[in-house]
This record gives structure tokens, sequence and C-alpha cells, in this order.
């Protein structure tokens, strides 16, 4: 059973997964993907990336729960996932166009970011080149935050999500 803030916090979030994901095909997990509402500010992320011990078990963490078939690299499918919580970002950082964009310029979005992923082009992302692109995608989020702090709409066992868990349980070890 959820408590009543869960449901809360529920309704709102994957309202805006369903709007954006409903007509894709993507996984039903990441319409069903749980959210929370997480106050994160440059220091949040960058502190979660620079503790490496800590940072390659969540790496190595999330790319084993993405890997759904357990080939040892990611699919376009299987990496679906994972573009739409990078989505999610974007959503946070331009706020109102997304009400207009077509499906085809969010699947286009997709390709690219996956093509980014996947640097040698062979058509499916290894562990090395995921962690390797998350680095880099995850200290530009940082340096575009810079030292406020803003709420993001964050997707449980996410990166985003274990950095800002890792920053909370620290301030309040
Ligand atoms: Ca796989």
């Amino acid at each position: 059973m959820l408590n009543r803030n869960e449901i809360t916090t529920r309704r709102v979030a994957t309202s805006r997964l369903q709007r954006k994901s409903s007509k894709e095909g993507e996984g039903e997990e990441q319409r069903r993907a749980k959210m929370s509402v997480e106050l994160v500010d440059g220091a949040t992320i960058r502190d979660f990336v620079e503790d490496e011990t800590s940072f390659n078990d969540s790496v190595e963490g999330r790319f084993a729960a993405l890997d759904v078939n357990r080939d040892g690299v990611l699919s376009y499918g299987e990496m679906v996932q994972e573009l739409a919580s990078l989505r999610l970002l974007e959503t946070h950082f331009c706020l109102d166009e997304e009400e207009t964009e077509a499906e085809e310029e969010l699947r286009r979005l997709h390709g690219s970011v996956f093509a980014k992923f996947d640097r040698d082009g062979s058509g499916a992302v290894d562990l090395e080149e995921y962690r390797t692109e998350t680095r880099e995608m995850l200290l530009a989020v940082a340096k575009g935050l810079g030292f406020l702090p803003v709420q993001m709409v964050l997707e449980e066992g996410s990166l985003l999500k274990m950095a800002a868990d890792r920053e909370s349980k620290l301030l309040t070890a």
C-alpha cells in the first residue's frame, strides 16, 4: 500500500511521464517509475561524481538495472528509460516548450542522446561508455545549476536521485 504522500507525488509525476511517452511504445516500468521531488544544487551532483568508489558502485548498479536481458550492453530500448529521465531534466531547464513539442522531435532527441552514449557507434552502450558519458553529463548539469538549489522531479533509482539521497544522508548523519 502507498501512503497518501506517495500517491500525491506519483500522480503529479506520472501524469507528466505519461503525456510524453504514451505513444512511444516505451517500457511499462518507465511509465510506472516512481518519482520524487528533490532539492538539488551543483555541489550535490559534483560531490557525488567525485566520490569515485561510491560513484562507480552507483553507475554499475544503474547499468545492471537497465541491462534487462543481461548481455552486458545497453540497447536503445534498454536505454529509453534513462533517456527519458534525462528528458525530465531538459524539461526542467526549458519549461514551456515541451508542451508543443512533437513526438517525432522527442524521438529524434532520444536518438541523438543515445548516439552520444554510444561512442564507438556499435549500436549498444557498454559499461565504460555509460560511465564516461554519465559522468560528463552529470558534471555539465552540475555546472549549469551552480550554487542555486532547484527542485527536480527525479526518478527512483536514477543517478540524480542517488546523488540527492547521498547528500541527505550526509546532512542527517
Ligand atoms: Ca542489454
